[in-house]
């Protein structure tokens, strides 16, 4: 009997491995590929991820009507970038994906690019209206991408900061989760790490932070700061937004980081108390534009807003998990 049970999930587990096949896909427009749509502009993102965070407001920013797909990670549900579905629009099992005519587009920092070259006026002034304003837009975007393996190396872009500091509410999203939900990871995932990871996180909890977990939030902080420094003396003189006065793909990559701070609770650590009033002030205005409450604040999900408010609390019961993840 139990045979039989062991051998019947084999032969399912082998199966649905052959269908839920995943590899890396070179970023950029695939033209080759034909995905089903219903709209020129598709785009599937996930209400917490950074990058699709860049991407919405992008598509908002350039008031480009499109269809989106929200798609489940495991820290807001369940796996469902490892589902059959997804992973023929995406291979690569990350979000976001932008499909334009049913051609995916991958990597957010290129999506943003693709997009506001094929948005008319709109998009040319996102892009920067001149070649030396289109450089200094290009650097910054490439600043504020999340390249590589973001736990490993990567200091040189703030957006490679960003996972590491997103591991505290990460610890805290996962109570939320049932355990046979990241065993979907376990079982399927193209980078097993990251579900080990997860299990570790919600095993521990907040509290258990092992401690590679919490190097890696030091790092993250450490870089973190330094860039928010360099984007304190870029505004230094003044300027409404990163690269002048014309909100460009810089302030949109910005506003994604600044969001995640946010969703977070970073942005007292790198912004409180009088610290960087550039960035803050930056911050305020930012928080104003239309595609802030239509694209970032509108969409927080129902388990990162509990899971702030869990870590607020324990950070407020407990001095010394606050010193050990914001100080020491
Ligand atoms: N370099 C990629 C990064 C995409 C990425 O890492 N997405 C994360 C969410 S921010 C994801 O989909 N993770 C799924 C998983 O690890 O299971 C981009 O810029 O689009």
């Amino acid at each position: 009997m139990i045979i039989a049970i062991l051998l019947g999930f084999l032969g399912w587990y082998l199966y649905e491995r052959s269908q839920r096949r995943t590899h890396p896909m070179t970023p950029g427009l695939h033209a080759e590929i034909d995905l089903p749509h219903t709209q020129e502009w598709e785009i599937y993102q996930n209400s917490l991820s950074i990058c699709s965070k860049k991407l919405r407001v992008c598509m908002e920013e350039l008031r480009l009507p499109h269809l989106s797909h929200h798609i489940d990670l495991i820290e807001t549900g369940s796996y469902e970038n490892l589902s059959r579905r997804f992973l023929k629009v995406n291979p690569g099992f990350s979000v976001p994906v932008l499909v334009h005519n049913g051609h995916p587009v991958y990597e957010s920092h290129d999506q943003i690019v693709y997009a506001a070259a094929h948005a008319g006026a709109k998009g040319a002034a996102l892009l920067g209206e001149t070649a030396e304003l289109r450089a200094e837009v290009a650097r910054w975007v490439d600043l504020g991408a999340l390249k590589g393996n973001p736990l490993v190396g990567g200091e040189e872009r703030a957006g490679n900061s960003a996972p590491g500091l997103t591991i505290p509410i990460f610890a805290s999203m996962l109570r939320y989760i049932p355990w046979w939900r990241l065993g979907v990871g376990v079982l399927f995932h193209g980078q097993r790490r990251r579900p080990i990871l997860f299990s570790i996180l919600k095993l521990r909890g907040i509290h258990g932070l092992p401690p590679p977990a919490r190097e890696a939030i030091r790092r993250a902080r450490r870089n973190m700061s330094a860039h928010l420094d360099t984007l304190e003396q870029a505004l230094a003189d003044g300027r409404a937004w990163v690269c002048g006065e014309t909100f460009t793909l810089a302030d949109v990559s910005w506003m994604a980081i600044l969001e995640r701070l946010c969703e977070v609770d970073w942005i007292e650590v790198f912004l409180g108390q009088g610290k960087r009033p550039g960035v803050a002030a930056y911050w305020r205005r930012v928080q104003k534009r239309p595609s802030y409450e239509a694209a970032l604040q509108s969409q927080r999900g129902d388990i990162a807003i509990r899971a702030l408010q869990d870590l607020k609390d324990a950070k407020r019961s407990s001095p010394e998990l606050r010193e050990a993840l914001e100080v020491s």
